[in-house]
């Protein structure tokens, strides 16, 4: 039997390492749909929004490396846009596929027509329509080589007529290349690198994602260096648990004070992997140095004096042998002392627990950092549930934690967990979502149903725009229309054959917590917290 464009997708994205493709399927995209159904390697994942498809597919690849979505003609793929927006800002490779009308109808503003070309643009590293069956096979090879190279969305328009279209021979490789090539400055740049960190004293580590995979090297360097350890929010949770003798907590927007003073008492700034977007928080008068693989981002947010391409951890492992060790721990000890006192405040909001309706959040954050597994993933919605994760979860052994840290998008942590859930069913998944957050892609939940994801929905159920509520304050309007009127989220939950618990005071938390996470399957918590907590 003759095999058609989408055959060959099929066998590319198997071979590419894609396990999931995350989609609403209709009229261009069936030809597609038909070939992974009779393929059988691939499991598609029927969502009801394809936003939430995208913001699935860009967590399996976060976690995995590849994800998968695709969108049907005109507003199929246009919904796709949100999620692909986030993936592609947090460096995510994704395979998009947005089918479209006939080749034939193109140009001529026909039903559900849009310019693929243009409306991908922005929110992808690369995007391609393909008119012809062999544009078709190489274009695709060479998205995804795109998109696991430049880390990010590569998008290939497919349409219709071409993806049912026979094909013989295709010319590009079909297959493609995972190349993880160790990079490392040059060695005058290591030179002047190890130059600058042996002569002066004191000397903070800023660390970001980029030392995801450079944790026992970047601890390696802090003990030698005697220098207090901070992190963005995306770097965190490798680094803050409570033995980690350097850490002193995050700066920024979420921040805290010894993450800030650190910075501005330190003689050097070193930004490990971290493109952290906060200019007013970072220093001005100490050296300031940034290492990054990829280096158009050197220098774009703060005065830095000396800018190098390279991995974190080839890097550090590069330098640490000409690293002198540091013998005095004055600086790295008062900003210690700063950082417990910091941790002190915010265990005292934790003591508080609140009132009926007005839980404190903070105490619903750390109960579940308590309880919560040591290789648990968490993803948080923009929104308050994101300070109270920023400031209660800490690492263990193997969490990891996400949300639209670039983006900063709302809705995107119950998504997120769906391809979290789905493609880690061996970890706890745990998402903390406002109730903004899970009313907008709310008919996802029932994917999570569908599917039987066994991921713990944390509904902090303020009845408000909570974030927004505070944000309008502080800048001094009223603050109007930010409240909202709730289903009752554990009936909802029950018509979707999800078990839910809820808790209104402060004294139900725990148990509705810990029902949840015993539950083997997929569970929703409504908790009435404070709307007027701020952290
Ligand atoms: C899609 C989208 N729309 C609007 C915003 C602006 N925004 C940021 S946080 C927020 C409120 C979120 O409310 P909720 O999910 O209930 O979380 P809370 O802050 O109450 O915990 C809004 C409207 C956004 N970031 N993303
Ligand atoms: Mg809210």
């Amino acid at each position: 039997m003759s095999k058609n464009v989408s055959d060959y997708l099929v066998e590319m994205l198997v071979k590419a390492g894609v396990k999931r493709i995350y989609a609403v399927t209709g009229d261009s995209l069936n030809p597609v749909n038909d070939a992974v159904r009779r393929d059988g390697r691939i499991q598609w994942i029927h969502v009801r929004h394809e936003e939430a498809g995208a913001y699935a597919a860009s967590m399996e690849s976060e976690l995995d490396g590849i994800g998968c979505c695709m969108g049907s003609s005109g507003p199929g793929h246009v919904h796709l846009i949100n999620g692909l927006y986030d993936a592609n800002r947090s460096g995510n490779p994704v395979i998009a596929i947005a089918s479209t009308i006939f080749t034939e109808k193109l140009g001529l503003e026909n039903f559900q027509e849009t310019r693929l070309e243009s409306l991908f643009q922005d929110c992808s590293k690369y995007v391609f329509m393909a008119n012809t069956p062999k544009q078709a096979m190489n274009g695709l090879q060479t998205a995804i080589q795109h998109a696991i190279s430049q880390k990010g969305v590569a998008v290939l328009g497919l349409p219709g007529d071409v993806a049912s279209a026979d094909i013989e021979e295709v010319h590009s490789a079909n297959k493609n290349f995972y190349t993880e090539p160790r990079v490392t400055p040059s060695e005058p740049d290591l030179k002047e690198l190890v130059t600058v960190l042996n002569s002066h004293k004191k000397v903070m580590l800023y660390c970001g994602h980029g030392c995801r995979h450079a944790v026992d090297e970047v601890m390696e360097l802090a003990s030698k260096l005697k220098s207090p350890l901070g992190y963005s929010f995306r770097g965190k949770i490798f680094f803050e648990r409570k033995d980690n003798p350097y850490a002193v907590g995050l700066n920024g927007l979420l921040g805290n004070k010894s993450g800030f003073e650190a910075m501005h008492k330190a003689d050097v700034l070193v930004m490990l992997g971290t493109d952290f977007p906060y200019s007013e928080f970072l220093p001005e008068k100490c050296k300031i140095i940034q290492i990054d693989t990829k280096p158009e981002k050197l220098g774009r947010r703060a005065k830095v004096d000396y800018g190098y391409c390279g991995d974190i951890k080839s890097t550090i492992q590069e330098i640490l042998p000409l690293v002198e060790a540091k013998a005095n721990t004055d600086f790295l000890d008062k900003m210690r002392s700063m950082h417990q006192d910091v941790e002190e405040k915010y265990d005292s909001y934790v003591k508080e627990t609140g009132n009926a309706q007005l839980i404190h959040p903070e105490y619903v954050a750390s109960l579940i950092d308590e309880i919560a597994d040591d290789d648990a993933i968490f993803t948080v919605d923009t929104g308050m549930s994101a300070v109270w994760a920023a400031r209660y979860l800490k690492a263990g052994k193997n969490r990891y934690l996400t949300g639209s840290f670039n983006h900063g998008s709302m809705a995107n942590a119950m998504p997120m967990a769906l391809g979290a859930g789905l493609s880690h069913p061996e970890r706890q998944v745990i998402a903390f979502c406002g109730d903004g957050g899970i009313s907008m892609l709310l008919g996802d939940l029932m994917t999570i149903s569908q599917y039987k994801v066994p991921v713990k929905v944390i509904i902090f159920n303020n009845r408000s725009l909570g974030m927004v509520k505070l944000e309008m304050r502080v800048q001094g309007y009223m603050d109007w229309q930010t409240d909202m009127v709730n289903p009752d989220f554990v009936k909802v939950a029950e018509a979707m054959d999800i078990a839910a618990w809820e808790a209104k005071e402060p004294q139900k938390v725990k148990q509705a917590l810990v029902n949840a996470f015993n539950h083997d399957g997929p569970a929703v918590v409504s908790i009435f917290t404070d709307s007027y907590a701020m952290g």
